[in-house]
């Protein structure tokens, strides 16, 4: 189903109390709502990168400060892979700061590394850069997942935060990854000084993708020093939870996913993004380069709220509350259909 900007637009400037409450109901009648996708991430090959995207820490076109490091090998990425899984991450992804992937050892061993944790029995998610259809084959053949490749922003403000690499090197990037039939983990990032059409737009973009990206990253900008959009003010929390509520309403299916920001937005405000549908989040301490909150956090949270980790590889369709709830589409109160 197409959606067009007008609707988009009107989405997003309903009554926050309303669409917090119609994302709630969209949430609970396509998944369970009790459910949190805890998710880790780490950073295989950290800076030294040749784009210019101004929000990042790895960028060598920006000063931020940052220990380098090359590819990391194969057993130490699955010791990691490990720890999260006994930590209870049920997702394991890993970043490197490539422009693109270049066929050759690296590359080999990226696909080793995504073999190792799906044979884990994790769900396996790689973001390299751009990629060829050909690299996403063979990704799709040790295992992978999803391939995170971000939007980032609107089409119009793009050029404002990146020039090296075009919005449609980044579509046919996604493109390459769906004809491989590797999921798309496709998202963005608030609070860089874009407008409200700008997010608009940037939800139109996401929500138009065919098919729908499985998972929707939201990230919040984490200011790094050093970088161009450094001192760029926050942006109001109301408009983070307006944008998750648009997003779980227009991509009812996806996985929406809490990614960088979290360390600076309080337990409520992450608690009111829960119930407008934000199903996944990245616990342990580090994202890529920037801190996230505690694991002990994350779990208290969760106890707090009365919800529990998803398991991996859990399959949608099987979860969808239409007929397992006493409403058709589903209230969540877990009784019997009547
Ligand atoms: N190099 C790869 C790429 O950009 O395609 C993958 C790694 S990159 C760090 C993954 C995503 O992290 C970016 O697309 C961006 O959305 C997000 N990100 C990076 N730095 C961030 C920051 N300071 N604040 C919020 N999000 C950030
Ligand atoms: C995404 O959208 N967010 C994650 C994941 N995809 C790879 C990365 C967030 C990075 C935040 C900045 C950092 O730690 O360097
Ligand atoms: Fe950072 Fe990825 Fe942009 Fe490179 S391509 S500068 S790693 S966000």
């Amino acid at each position: 189903m197409t959606h067009t900007i007008e609707e988009v637009r009107a989405l997003y400037h309903r009554p926050l109390m309303d669409l917090v409450y119609d994302a709630a109901t969209v949430h609970r009648a396509n998944h369970d709502h009790y459910e949190m996708q805890m998710c880790t991430l780490l950073s295989i090959k950290t800076g030294g990168c040749t784009e210019d995207c101004g929000y990042c820490s790895q960028s060598v076109h920006n000063e931020a400060e940052l220990e380098k490091e090359i590819l990391l090998k194969t057993e130490k990425v699955l010791e990691e892979a490990r720890k999260a899984k006994e930590a209870g991450s049920t997702r394991f992804c890993m970043g490197a700061a490539w422009p693109r992937v270049l066929e050759g050892r690296a590359f080999d061993r990226v696909c080793d590394m995504v073999k190792g944790v799906s044979d884990m029995g994790m769900e396996s998610c790689v973001t390299l850069g751009m990629l060829t259809e050909n690299q996403a084959r063979r990704l799709k053949e040790a295992g992978l997942k999803a391939y995170n490749h971000n939007l980032d922003t609107s089409e119009e403000f793009y050029g404002k935060i990146i020039t090296t690499r075009s919005y449609q090197d980044r579509l046919d990037t996604l493109e390459n990854v769906a004809k491989a039939g590797i999921s798309a983990c496709c998202g963005g990032i608030l609070g860089m000084g874009e407008s409200e059409e700008d997010r608009i737009s940037l939800l139109h973009t996401l929500c138009n993708l065919n098919p729908q990206p499985e998972s929707v990253p939201i990230n919040m900008l984490v200011p790094v020093k050093g970088t161009p959009l450094e001192n760029v003010p926050p942006l109001d929390i109301f408009e983070w939870i307006r944008a998750i509520a648009v997003a779980r309403i227009l991509m009812p299916k996806s996985m929406v996913r809490l990614s960088a920001g979290r360390l600076e937005i309080s337990k409520e405000a992450q608690a009111l993004a829960f119930f407008a549908g934000a199903n996944a989040i990245f616990t342990g301490e580090k994202l890529l380069t920037t801190s996230n909150p505690e694991k002990d956090f994350d779990y208290a949270l969760l106890d707090a709220l009365g919800m529990k980790p998803r398991a991996p590889f859990k399959d949608d369709s099987a979860e969808r509350k239409s007929g397992g709830c006493c409403k058709p589409g589903g209230c969540g109160c877990q009784k019997e259909a009547a």
